[in-house]
């Protein structure tokens, strides 16, 4: 092994949540080393989210990367829900003067590796064995192999960034940590296809069937999602299928404005409600998906992701500007503090648009009376709205 280096802050992971802390810390003058585990290729072409907060978008305008993101996203001033075959629509600017943007995660985190590159700032890609050790002292460090050979990196802090199936949240010992979890007994079965939204806004449907969603990435590219069981094959869903499905359960006008055609992208993702705990141990600070987890209904995930982060940059940058770690010692409370309304938030809406029960039960019949309430309640849609464009960070 070659000489250790050094750097302030060494990132773990280099999704939207460790991407977006090395552009928040070069912009505060504080050098970091992203180290990725997949390839460059592999990272920008990961399908996932699609809706920004406004304060996300604001956070994105403030890390000097939004300029492609204000000419290719879509403003969209409010969602509209589907029940019983009707449209409703929440308008968010209109109840709490907020929008949300629609913009492709993948977007999101070319625009932020091509920034690091061209910044010449370090970003380690297929970096394999990454390990965290020392966490709880002055030196925290790294190692990993890549082609180049084995590696050891020095750091002030650790941020671990790699989702929810990393190292980072593993390197906390587990009896420093508390796990807050729910399973939901269904997936969304996922297709991206280069055809025109059926409508302008997003479409959450709930039907008999179970939930339909209605999504895009463009005018030319849409994004649906219908929910299946969580032992549904995906070669049991061929193209037709899915486009029929979507036309029963996102009802009748959205069926005559849909346009079909070939999948670019089809898969089935599970559904999960995670928080693990606190979000530090020692000089090791973890973000984003590697600590917690939204089912995707609320569109928060990537959300979080970014507010964690801006928790972070700040109070690394009150640390090191001002000797200040009293932010650093707040990370973790301060960040679990939106996380958990997130979570709410995710949850409730979850539960509120899925097919949970037998339509012939009590349960079912809550959940049809929430959403009669919601469609004709201004304080509900405003809480809803509230919650949709995101809480302040
Ligand atoms: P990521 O994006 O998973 O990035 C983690 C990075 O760490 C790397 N990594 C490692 N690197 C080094 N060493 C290791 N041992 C490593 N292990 C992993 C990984 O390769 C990866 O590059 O986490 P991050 O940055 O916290 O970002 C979180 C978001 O990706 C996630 O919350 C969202 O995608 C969730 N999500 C949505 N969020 C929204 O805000 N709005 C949405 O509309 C939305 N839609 C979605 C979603 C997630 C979905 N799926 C597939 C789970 C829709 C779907 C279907
Ligand atoms: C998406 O476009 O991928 C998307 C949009 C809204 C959600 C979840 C996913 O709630």
């Amino acid at each position: 092994m070659e000489a250790p280096l050094r750097t302030q802050v060494g990132i773990v992971g280099s999704g939207p949540a460790g991407l977006l802390l090395g552009q928040l810390l070069h912009l505060h003058g504080i050098d970091s080393v992203i180290l990725e585990l997949r390839s460059r290729h592999h990272v920008e072409s990961r399908i996932r989210a699609g809706v920004l907060e406004q304060g996300t978008v604001a956070l994105l305008e403030q890390a000097g990367v939004a300029d492609r993101l204000h000419r290719e996203g879509l403003v969209h001033d409010g969602v509209e829900l589907s029940v019983r075959g009707e449209r409703h629509r929440i308008d968010f600017r209109e109840l709490v003067g907020k929008t949300v943007v629609v913009y492709g995660q993948t977007e999101v985190t070319k625009d932020l590796i091509a920034a690091r590159l061209a910044a010449s700032l370090p970003l380690v890609f297929e970096a394999a064995d990454v390990a965290i050790h020392d966490a709880d002292t002055p030196t925290p460090t790294l190692t990993w192999h890549d082609a180049a050979g084995s590696h050891s990196l020095v750091c002030d802090f650790i941020a671990g960034c790699d989702g929810f199936h990393g190292v980072s949240r593993g390197s906390i010992p587990s009896g420093m940590q508390q796990i807050f979890e729910r399973d939901y007994p269904f997936g969304w079965l996922g297709i991206l296809a280069d055809v025109p939204p059926c409508s302008p806004e997003l479409i959450y449907a709930r039907h008999a069937n179970g939930f339909a969603l209605a999504s895009m990435r463009s005018h030319t590219r849409s994004r649906y999602y219908i929910q299946c069981s969580m032992d549904e094959k995906l070669e049991a869903w061929p193209d037709d299928r899915i486009w029929n499905e979507l036309k029963v359960r996102l009802g009748a006008a959205a069926a005559a404005s849909m346009t079909i055609g070939p999948s670019i992208e089809k898969s089935i993702a599970p559904l999960h409600s995670f928080v693990s705990t606190p979000m530090q141990h020692g000089r090791l600070f973890i973000a984003g998906d590697a600590a917690h987890i939204v089912p995707p209904t609320g569109a928060k995930g990537l959300n979080l992701a970014a507010s964690d982060v801006h928790y972070l940059a700040e109070a690394l940058a009150r640390h090191y500007r001002a000797a200040d770690g009293s932010f650093l010692a707040r990370y973790s409370e301060t960040a679990l503090r939106r996380v958990w309304k997130a979570e709410r938030f995710s949850w409730w809406l979850t539960s509120l648009m899925h097919r949970l029960y037998a339509e012939t039960s009590f349960e079912a019949q809550m959940q049809l009376a929430e959403l009669d309430y919601l469609v004709s309640s201004r304080a509900a849609q405003t809480a809803m709205a509230e919650n949709y464009v995101g809480l302040p960070f």
